[in-house]
């Protein structure tokens, strides 16, 4: 594994360093609507409820997640483990349900074990107040919709807690939203490869990308790879700091020592149009995989085409329609606020002042929704028509 750059003043920066938290206004033109990445400093972390009792400081000065409070907090929690040093017959990392309490006892009986626990659901384990999403980050619209509509049983809150050497494979996050991750304790080394470049490591009839930008089976696979590692760019993140990955950027983390870290993915106007390319690739693939097969009428294979996108991407576009619905459109179909806080739903929305001016919005709205409805094969899908043109017809009025 790489050496630690030391954290110092030499440190330098292949993507933009912000040393203090930009103003939402400036965040929004610089780095929201240019789909650019960066790494910030963010001092209110360390004043985070997770901060004071989560991760403690070791002898060595560095911050340490203290896997006893976790433990304390957390206990029955059901969570999704990764052993990093094992595959699947998939070749994915091997993964493992348990409750928390297990994985703390495996935590601290193997240090070594390489064990990842991801995509934890802290909130919805009942932690929400742990933390505040950074200002910069407040306009979510994905979590906004994911806990209404699941009322409170889904969202896209994360703890990632691993031990030393621990990894997330290479990817594109899920349904081609943006993420924010911040560190709380050890140090985390990001590997990014700009949007543009995803034909290099991507196979067209699968989808399927390497696990590791530098893994071997990566060279195998993938012809023009080293083209793609031309194009890395390594970003080192330190407790105390928020990492920015637009929509659409690829990436792989490495862990350096325990680390402990809270993101969302999240999505608003300004990644709509990635996230919609992005489905409609993954639909591409879903109509190559039922080509040859009678299947029924032109509209029958539309929503079967549907069907299979949303069992292998996650969602099709009903579900992304009705995000933008939901957020857009206004929420009066919906249960509102106070009756979500009632059902034990814990989400503020972000103020006027941290969402894009209403016209840039209404701008990249409407750019969507215009561009769906102009593709014929969209026709069949009368439902999610219906939907696409009640957002349309709310933006133009
Ligand atoms: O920290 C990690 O291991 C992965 C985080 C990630 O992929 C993200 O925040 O998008
Ligand atoms: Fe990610």
């Amino acid at each position: 594994m790489d050496e630690i750059p030391p954290l110092n003043a030499s440190r330098t920066h292949p993507i933009d360093y912000l040393p203090n938290a930009p103003s939402y206004a400036s965040f929004l033109q610089e780095y929201l609507l240019q789909l650019k990445p960066c790494l910030m400093s963010m001092p209110e972390i360390s004043l985070w409820k997770a901060s004071r009792l989560w991760v403690r400081r070791s002898e060595s000065g560095a911050m340490k997640p203290d896997i006893d409070v976790l433990e304390e907090a957390f206990k029955d929690a059901s969570v999704d483990v990764a052993y990093c040093g094992e595959t699947d017959e998939c070749g994915a990392q091997r993964r493992e349900r348990m409750s928390f309490s297990e994985f703390a006892t495996l935590w601290r009986n193997s240090p070594d074990g390489k064990l990842y626990l991801k995509d934890f659901h802290f909130c919805i384990a009942g932690q929400s107040g742990a933390y505040r999403t950074p200002d910069v980050f407040a306009d979510d619209w994905l979590n906004s919709y994911a806990i209404a509509a699941s009322k409170g049983e889904d969202d896209f809150r994360f703890v990632y807690l691993g031990q030393h050497g621990t990894n997330t494979n290479f990817h594109r996050d899920v349904y081609g939203s943006h993420s924010w991750s911040c560190s709380l304790a050890g140090v985390k080394r990001w590997r990014f490869l700009a949007p543009e470049y995803t034909h290099l490591v991507r196979d067209d009839k699968s989808g399927d990308m390497p696990t590791g930008i530098f893994s071997a089976e990566a060279e195998s696979r993938f012809p023009d790879i080293g083209e793609a590692r031309k194009r890395i760019i390594t970003v080192w993140q330190y407790p105390g700091e928020a990492v920015f990955v637009p929509s659409g950027w690829l990436h792989e983390v490495q862990n350096f020592g325990e680390t402990l870290s809270i993101n969302h993915n999240w999505a608003n106007a300004t990644c709509l149009l990635r996230m919609s390319l992005s489905l409609e690739e993954e639909v591409r693939l879903g109509q190559q995989a039922l080509e040859g097969f009678e299947l029924g009428s032109p509209q029958e294979l539309a929503v079967l085409v549907q069907d299979l996108t949303t069992r292998n991407f996650g969602w099709g576009w009903k579900d992304f329609f009705e995000m933008i619905r939901w957020r857009y459109v206004g929420c009066q179909e919906h249960p509102p606020l106070s009756t979500q806080r009632k059902l034990g739903v814990a989400w503020d929305e972000a103020a006027d002042y941290l969402r894009p001016p209403p016209d840039v919005e209404r701008q990249l709205v409407t750019q969507v929704m215009e561009e769906w409805l102009r593709n014929d094969e969209n026709r069949y899908l009368i439902e999610v028509k219906a939907v696409a043109e009640e957002i349309l017809k709310h933006v133009q009025h």
